[in-house]
């Protein structure tokens, strides 16, 4: 098996110039990265999980998924980490398969801490060990930070972080650091702010909130239910962060790099500016638990806040300074807060309205 997939994969890599091997391609970032890399004319590999069956939805919704050569991988396995890198010998891989829901890591601590944290260190032991020259990028996330006097991060804040899912993502950059350092390996970590886009997986909450609504317009359906309306995130739109990953990947020297909008707007302001473009009039009343959002319009409830989805403790409001990357690599969010929220309800209208 493992001599036929070889050869297999070395067919497909002859006469290349240059490959690369995404790890989670079948979510938000690996959809969207996997088309900017294509559209650049990079072969692609795409890991999929043993025995999991694939989600590739996005992938279908982007057409690239006949362009996707897929490989089977157990990023926990080191073994299976280990023949796959031998096989593929990417000239860049990047690492975004994670368990990211913040919610699920208080749930399956173990399992968050093995993909996420394990995972890389599988793949960093994998270069260090078959002396590959290959790039790795590891993605990173606000989420390291937890509590914070100061609400702007920077790489140099300290990290505190107040769930699984950051610790194991702190690990994670950690690790990179010292490969890099040690070993001298070509890898770069991006701390990255939360990206949403149409593509967004629909537990997190603004993809939540697009969906629901434009199924409520389009379809009637029960009103939303939502944690703390108060709760608020520095939101940028994906393909922006893609192009950030892109920019890190290609810089002289291995680095870690904030990216971020540094704007921070709450899920009230995101739940009303959807509601708007979905053609609502929303008007919030009440407080705290009672607080209930109506139309105007219509008098129909769109949407009441629920303890269910309260977190405790909830990571405070912070921003990123992406600086760094501006100066080091030219790069900046062109996407507004306004325009990701007019995109992602536009693209949930329009798939409710087919
Ligand atoms: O959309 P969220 O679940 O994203 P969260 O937890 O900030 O994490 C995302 O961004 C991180 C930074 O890039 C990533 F590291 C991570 O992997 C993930 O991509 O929640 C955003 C905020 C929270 O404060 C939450 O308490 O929205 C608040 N919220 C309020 N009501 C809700 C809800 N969150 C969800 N998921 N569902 C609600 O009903």
């Amino acid at each position: 098996m493992a001599s036929l997939m070889s050869l297999g994969i070395k067919m497909v890599k002859k006469n290349l110039r240059k490959s690369v091997l995404i790890t989670g391609v079948t979510g938000q970032d690996g959809a969207f990265l996997s088309k900017f890399l294509l559209d650049k004319g990079y072969k692609v590999f795409g890991t999929l999980r043993r025995g999991a069956s694939p989600k590739t939805d996005r992938l279908k919704q982007m057409q690239i998924l006949d362009k996707i050569v897929f490989v089977p991988l157990e990023i926990t396995e080191f073994s299976n980490v280990i023949q796959i890198l031998s096989d593929v010998r990417p000239d860049f891989i990047y690492n975004l398969a994670a368990q990211s829901f913040v919610v699920d890591s208080f749930r399956h601590p173990i399992i968050t801490n093995q993909t996420n944290y394990v995972g890389v260190l599988n793949i960093l032991e994998s270069i260090r060990v078959l002396k590959l020259d290959t790039k790795l990028f590891q993605p990173s996330t606000s989420e390291m930070y937890g509590d914070q006097r100061d609400p702007i991060i920077n790489e140099e804040s300290n990290v505190n972080p107040s769930n699984p899912y950051g610790l194991s993502k702190y690990s994670a950059l950690q690790a990179v650091k010292i490969y890099r350092e040690t070993y001298n390996i070509r890898a770069s970590s991006a701390i990255m702010f939360n990206h949403e886009s149409e593509l967004r997986g629909k537990e997190f909450v603004t993809r939540k909130i697009t969906y629901q609504l434009a199924q409520l317009k389009l379809m009637a359906g029960p009103s939303l239910q939502l944690g703390n309306l108060s709760a608020s995130r520095d939101w940028g739109y994906a393909p922006d962060y893609v192009k950030a990953i892109s920019l890190i990947m290609h810089a002289d020297t291995s680095d870690d790099f904030v990216v971020a909008t540094n704007t921070l707007n709450s899920v009230r302001r995101f739940f009303t500016l959807a509601a708007q473009n979905i053609g609502f009039d929303p008007q919030f009343e009440g407080k705290g638990l009672k607080e209930i959002c109506y139309d105007k319009k219509s008098g129909k409830i769109l949407c009441q806040v629920k303890s269910d989805f309260f977190r405790d403790p909830d990571m405070k409001g912070l921003r990123g300074d992406f600086s760094k990357i501006q100066e080091s690599l030219g790069w900046m969010p062109s996407t507004s807060f306004e325009e990701l929220v007019r995109i992602m309800a536009f693209s949930d209208l329009k798939s409710f309205e087919k």
